[in-house]
């Protein structure tokens, strides 16, 4: 989609600090980081805008971003544990409509709400 950033981003006409990609999946650092180490992961596809509508027949995403944070975490050290999360609409102050998830660590991570 033209008019969204991650989508340029996956695409490499905006700059972002790439930490993994492969075929389905990219991972860069957050502009507006939350933690010592916060990484965002997308589909390269822009497959739906948040969790709460992406189709079931798109749902093994879901494991190659798992999967590839799960890696992420292992090459950043994060061996005292981490955080992944989705923002699914505005209950959740999601403000990127292109499915992503936060991998948050590299300190001790305090409370749930903000
Ligand atoms: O999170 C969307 C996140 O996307 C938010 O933490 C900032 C981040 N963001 C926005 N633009 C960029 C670029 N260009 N590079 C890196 N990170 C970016 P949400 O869950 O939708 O609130």
């Amino acid at each position: 989609m033209d008019n969204c950033i991650f989508c340029q981003i996956a695409a490499g006409k905006i700059p972002g600090t790439i930490v993994y990609q492969d075929d389905e999946v990219m991972a860069f650092r957050d502009i507006n980081k939350q933690a010592r180490e916060h990484i965002v992961f997308i589909p390269k596809r822009h497959l739906s805008a948040s969790l709460a509508d992406l189709k079931p027949e798109d749902s093994e995403i879901l494991v190659w971003i798992l999967t590839a944070a799960q890696q992420v975490a292992r090459d950043l050290g994060l061996e005292h544990g981490y955080r992944l999360v989705t923002n699914s609409g505005p209950d959740a102050t999601q403000s990127v409509f292109h499915l992503h998830f936060h991998l948050l660590g590299g300190e001790q991570l305090t409370g749930w709400l903000g």
